[in-house]
């Protein structure tokens, strides 16, 4: 090979390596569009996907509510192709409503006081720590500034932490109060709710909900809260699951009765709606009041809505 022939061998070997390399630059940057315009179109068919279930678990709502059904908690799970929706509706009224501890004036309302320090001590938790518990929502929440308590938890009680002097907005909002903290929260929350009239709806309530209501707590009451549950799981009941009273039909029901702040109906309900496509994944929270329009429909306002 000549000299000649061997510096244009070499030249032309620079120049396809300077080509393959920009080739693979340029495959490298259409693999990542690609790529991002994959996860784009699966975000977008997601987010589509959780509204249709959305309206899909209100058309269901609205329809079981039209017919004055009590059994409104449902849940649905759809597959298309390689997509999923699911949605559940859960009753909000199964739970107990925080900002029905404090009456307007700020005092603790009866009997709300005493249902949430036996909600605390059926979760294991000391009646002094209750107790404390208590306070210092109270404190969090009235107008005043007033401690309440040999030392009381207004602003003063804590360093980094704005006492807002209202009803809680949030209901993550617990943790930070005074005796709380984030491992009760996250035993407490399912319990707790801020969306209520001030009922507890004893169809749906869970039985370490319903022992709290039972009064007095004597012997044998969480048991009392037991066959409260399968007497109304006992679809021979179904009728008597009209009336708050039918927990007097319930074995041993003379020994007990519950806190008068009790129904059968409810006016709040959560609806979550979830959709997965792909790799890609899009929730929306929704709590809806139940109303009704001038025409005397019934409506589900919504009162918080929360994307994730
Ligand atoms: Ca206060």
């Amino acid at each position: 090979m000549s000299r000649e022939q061997g510096s244009v061998l070499l030249m032309v070997l620079v120049f396809t390596s300077v080509l393959f390399t920009l080739a693979l630059g340029i495959l490298g940057r259409i693999q990542t569009y690609v790529q991002d315009s994959k996860s784009y179109q699966q975000k977008i068919q997601a987010n589509a996907l959780a509204q249709c279930g959305l309206v899909w678990a209100k058309l269901w709502l609205s329809r079981a509510l039209e017919k004055k059904s009590l059994f409104l908690e449902h849940s649905q799970n759809k597959t298309l192709g390689s997509n999923t929706v699911f949605w559940s509706i859960q009753d909000e009224q199964a739970k107990f409503p925080l900002n029905f501890l404090i009456d307007k004036r700020g005092n603790i309302a009866a009997p709300y006081g005493q249902i949430f320090l036996r909600l605390l001590q059926e979760q294991g938790i000391s009646l002094q720590r209750a107790q404390k518990i208590l306070l210092a929502i109270k404190d969090w929440s009235d107008r005043d500034k007033l401690n309440s308590g040999d030392n009381g938890f207004e602003q003063s009680y804590y360093q980094n932490v704005l006492v807002p002097n209202r009803p809680l907005f949030f209901l993550g909002e617990l943790r930070f109060i005074a005796g709380v903290g984030k491992e009760l929260f996250q035993r407490l929350k399912k319990y707790v709710t801020l969306y209520s009239n001030g009922k507890i709806n004893v169809n749906t309530a869970s039985v370490l909900t319903l022992a709290s209501l039972i009064t007095p707590k004597e012997r044998d009451y969480f048991k009392f809260a037991q066959r409260m549950k399968a007497y109304r799981e006992n679809s021979l009941h179904l009728e008597q699951l009209t009336s708050p009273l039918w927990y007097n039909r319930v074995a041993g029901a003379k020994n007990f009765k519950l806190y008068h702040c009790i129904t059968v109906r409810s006016h709040y309900f959560s609806i979550l709606s979830r959709a997965k496509t792909g790799f890609t994944s899009y929730s929306i929270k929704l709590i809806v009041k139940i109303a009704r329009n001038k025409e005397n429909k019934i409506i589900l306002q919504p009162v918080f809505r929360e994307i994730f």
